[in-house]
């Protein structure tokens, strides 16, 4: 994780709209330690799903076609501007939001290293591979892991398929992966690193619901003014953590 975007000098980089009333999450370059949000997300899945390049698409836009399989955990980090909506659809307010995105190890040999990591995020890319039916199988005890070590049993999470640009070799249809995250009441994605299908997207809405969280845990707890770039208004993930009053 040599370099990052945002420790680039410049301006906007590009901006990705998301349509139909829902807030909008602009991708952004800065150079200093200033934001609203620190959000930290984390991967996770069976090894050889895809999560190391699918965070690599997310970050640099980029496909790395080797598999150098991950050894316990990494990261790498995003900076993303988030705009709320305002009442009848106008603009509300926007937030800085420094996206940390951890990688995990898929491989069983990391599994008590890996979970150690599950309690201080905040929320969750769960990851299968489209062309691998035991992968998605093994989701249902991903999930258990994460009701057991997350900061909470109800946390946000998204389900993706990823690898979705291999249609000969898809083992899982869609319809069954759509019935599996309707159980457990989370968004699910079909998602390529190779092609970029749908990455930023699964990223986005997984933010956006965080953000939702806290927004409602702030409005429960009655802090004005909590954000807007005070440096009292900052909540780490840990703090974030703790306010998450919803579970
Ligand atoms: N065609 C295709 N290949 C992909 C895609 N995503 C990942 N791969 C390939 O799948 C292999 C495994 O990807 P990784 O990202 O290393 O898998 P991982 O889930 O991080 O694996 P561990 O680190 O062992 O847990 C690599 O060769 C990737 O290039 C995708 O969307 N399409
Ligand atoms: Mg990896």
């Amino acid at each position: 994780m040599q370099e990052f975007a945002w420790q680039l000098p410049g301006v906007a980089r590009k901006a990705v709209c998301v349509p139909g009333g829902r807030p909008t999450i602009t991708t952004i370059t800065m150079t200093d330690g200033d934001y609203d949000y620190l959000i930290k997300l984390l991967a996770l899945g069976d090894s050889g799903v895809g999560k190391t390049t699918f965070l690599y698409r997310y970050t640099d836009n980029k496909f790395n076609p080797k598999f150098i399989t991950t050894v316990g955990i990494d990261f790498r980090e995003k900076r993303v501007v988030y705009n709320t909506q305002g009442p009848n659809g106008s603009t509300g307010k926007a937030f800085k939001v420094h996206l940390q995105l951890w990688d995990t190890a898929g491989q069983e040999r990391f599994r008590s290293l890996t979970t150690a990591f599950f309690r201080d995020a905040m929320g969750f890319l769960l990851m299968f591979d489209l062309t691998s039916q035991q992968s998605f199988l093994n989701v249902r005890n991903w999930m258990s892991q994460l009701q057991a070590n997350a900061y909470c049993e109800n946390p946000d999470i998204v389900l993706i398929g990823n690898k979705a640009d291999l249609p000969d070799q898809r083992e899982v249809n869609e319809r069954q992966a759509r019935d599996l995250a309707e159980k457990y009441s989370i968004p699910y994605f079909e998602t390529s690193a190779a092609t970029g299908q749908d990455v930023e997207k699964a990223v986005e809405t997984l933010l956006d619901l965080i953000m939702k969280r806290m927004e409602q845990c702030v409005e429960k707890t009655h802090i004005p003014d909590t954000v807007n770039g005070s440096s009292s208004g900052k909540l780490d993930g840990e703090k974030s953590a703790e306010k998450k009053c919803a579970c």
